[in-house]
């Protein structure tokens, strides 16, 4: 059965990779599973047809015949029980696998995209100046946290998982929009251990062939 997700038609991050549908498709080519970009504009996200599929008017989606998800989480978990390569066979592995899925957008991605807001929507605000080091030591404690935890491994548990792909793909955002992940060598090197995977730079490309801005 086809697989459809829905993308931005043109990301605001212009193909930096940082649209959420580069998660997704960042699963479905670990399991190599074919899929299928139906690219919608902002006006359309809100239009009655999209939000029968996602009741908040993002993107991305994922459809599947009469299966329609949102919610990034909910998504590439349910590719990742449906297709082997993301999840281990072991209970107990895949049980702690789920868990830093749930810790990365849970508990690492919260702080990160409040800097996003701290910047974007609050920086005319006469308290920004004095928040924003605040927002950014909230960061602090979260990687502080997970580098330990980390150390010197590849992943965050044993072989690539899930876990690890949601947890790159949330400290990616940071890594393009700040220099807080310079501060801890060892995730900077597990994010650009993420990055290098095949499966990774199949999704990355696919997703900036649509944003990349037109040459000239
Ligand atoms: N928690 C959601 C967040 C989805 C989300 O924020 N999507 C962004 C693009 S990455 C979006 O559609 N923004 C436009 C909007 O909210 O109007 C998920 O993980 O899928």
């Amino acid at each position: 059965m086809a697989i459809i997700i829905t993308a931005f038609e043109r990301s605001p991050d212009g193909g930096k990779g940082l649209a959420r549908d580069t998660r997704v498709r960042w699963a479905l080519e670990e399991v190599g599973q074919p899929y299928e970009v139906r690219l919608v504009s902002f006006r359309a996200m809100k239009e009655a047809a999209h939000l029968t599929l996602h009741p908040f008017g993002q993107i991305p989606t994922y459809e599947e015949g009469d299966l329609a998800l949102f919610e990034t989480g909910a998504i590439v978990f349910h590719i990742a029980e449906r297709h082997a390569g993301l999840l281990p066979k072991a209970a107990n592995a895949r049980a702690r696998a789920i868990t830093w899925m749930f810790a990365a957008l849970n508990t690492v991605e919260p702080p990160i995209l409040e800097l996003g807001t701290a910047r974007l929507l609050e920086s005319d605000k006469p308290w920004s100046k004095e928040r924003l080091p605040l927002v950014e030591d909230r960061i602090r404690d979260r990687l502080d946290q997970l580098s330990r935890r980390l150390g010197d491994a590849d992943w965050l548990d044993g072989g690539f998982t899930a876990g690890d792909l949601m947890m790159v793909s949330v400290l990616l955002r940071l890594k393009k929009s700040s220099s807080i992940l310079d501060e801890y060598p060892n995730l900077s090197a597990y994010v650009a251990r993420g990055e290098t995977r095949p499966a990774y730079k199949r999704a990355f490309d696919a997703q900036l062939a649509i944003n990349k801005p037109p040459p000239g």
